[in-house]
């Protein structure tokens, strides 16, 4: 683990970054004893549907297990924010509906999380599985298993190492359920993690630290925007300044009409889009905004010299990018939260569960 020589005493969200590519090794061992404990709960196509739910940063990390699991399963997958199923479960699920609901708390205690389990456990008698990074809350209480990931439990408030944590333990889940083909490929992110964090710390530090920079804005499809959102709440929520997610191509119809010299954008693009990488970049260059394309080193073939590319070093599959690439937003919200002297293990205004009067 490298940690930077001018950091003294560690600060918790730091040390948690930087604990990712372990805490992964330790889910990766975990990984047949996950599978065992939802024996009960198969084989999945009892259920006409399987929704991954959850808040914030758990909803961010639904979206990126999402793409993970349909694509290993052959299937749909969803994910819906919690507070979007507790209110209007019918505008996801026909009425004889009968789901698998992944409910995701990082805390184990979130509100919205709960009342939208047992929303669905009401109307389309779900079956639910908790995954959870700390055991026996009120999400769980409710779920039918609960997976806790007490590997990556988290001090700080902010979500890091837990992100990456659980999205592996996502992706090990499906991969077991579908045979076990993928374990050995997914075996492999702890290493390149690893790599990637001591790669990619100073490239992100100068960005986070520029002044010149005034926006933060990520773009992402697929899986991917799963990262961008993720990537812009770290920003938001530890250097307290609003950052910007957008999918991809979306981003040209409209929101690029707001970019300037004090823009920076990461673009976080999917195989698919690469054909249409020059010319996003091109408009987005012709602003006098800055971007930065997180890619592996086959993409970034397609980046010319005037871009600049983060290039990570990887032979993954596309779906299993997202918790190779999460730590890119953490390090940049990090060293932005140092640049502005925000606390980036308490920030204001966030309890470390926020929980809704019921
Ligand atoms: C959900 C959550 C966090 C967010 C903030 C408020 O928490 O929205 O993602 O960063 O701390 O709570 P949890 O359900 O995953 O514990």
């Amino acid at each position: 683990m490298h940690m930077n020589a001018d950091v003294g005493s560690t600060p918790i969200t730091l040390s948690e970054i930087y604990n990712q590519a372990n805490a992964c090794q330790k889910t990766i061992a975990l990984a047949q004893s996950r599978f065992a404990a939802i024996a009960s709960l198969l084989p999945l196509e009892q259920y006409t549907d399987i929704l991954i739910t959850g808040c914030g940063s758990s909803h961010h990390l639904a979206i990126c297990a999402s793409f993970a699991w349909s694509e290993m399963l052959g299937r749909p997958v969803t994910a819906i924010a919690a507070s979007e199923l507790m209110h209007f479960p019918e505008h996801y699920l026909p009425p004889h509906a009968r789901p698998l609901v992944l409910a995701i708390s990082r805390s184990g205690g979130t509100t919205e999380v709960k009342l939208a389990v047992e929303r669905l456990q009401r109307q389309y008698a779900a079956r639910a599985i908790a995954m959870v990074g700390e055991t026996g809350g009120s999400v769980a209480s409710v779920c039918d298993v609960e997976l806790a990931f007490t590997e990556c439990y988290e001090h700080s408030v902010v979500m890091t190492q837990a992100f990456t944590c659980m999205l592996t333990g996502f992706y090990l889940l499906a991969d077991a359920i579908a045979g076990g083909a993928r374990r050995a490929e997914i075996a492999t992110l702890p290493s390149l993690i690893s790599a990637a964090l001591e790669l990619s710390e100073a490239r992100l530090r100068q960005i986070a630290e520029d002044e010149r920079f005034t926006r933060f804005i990520f773009l992402g499809s697929g899986a991917m925007k799963g990262l961008a959102d993720e990537c812009a709440l770290k920003v938001t929520e530890m250097a307290l300044e609003a950052a910007l997610s957008y999918r991809t191509l979306e981003f040209r119809h409209g929101p690029k009409a707001a970019l300037d010299a004090g823009c920076q954008v990461i673009i976080f693009p999917v195989k698919d889009e690469l054909a249409h990488l020059r010319t996003l970049l091109d408009e987005i260059e012709a602003t006098g905004a800055k971007a930065l394309v997180v890619t592996d080193e086959r993409a970034s073939l397609v980046a010319t010299d005037r871009d600049a590319v983060l290039g990570i070093k990887n032979n993954l599959s596309g779906i299993f990018l997202t918790a190779l690439y999460a730590h890119v937003g953490q390090l940049m919200a990090y060293w932005r939260a140092s640049l502005r002297e925000a606390n980036p293990d308490a920030p204001p205004h966030l309890a470390r569960t926020v929980l809704l009067n019921v």
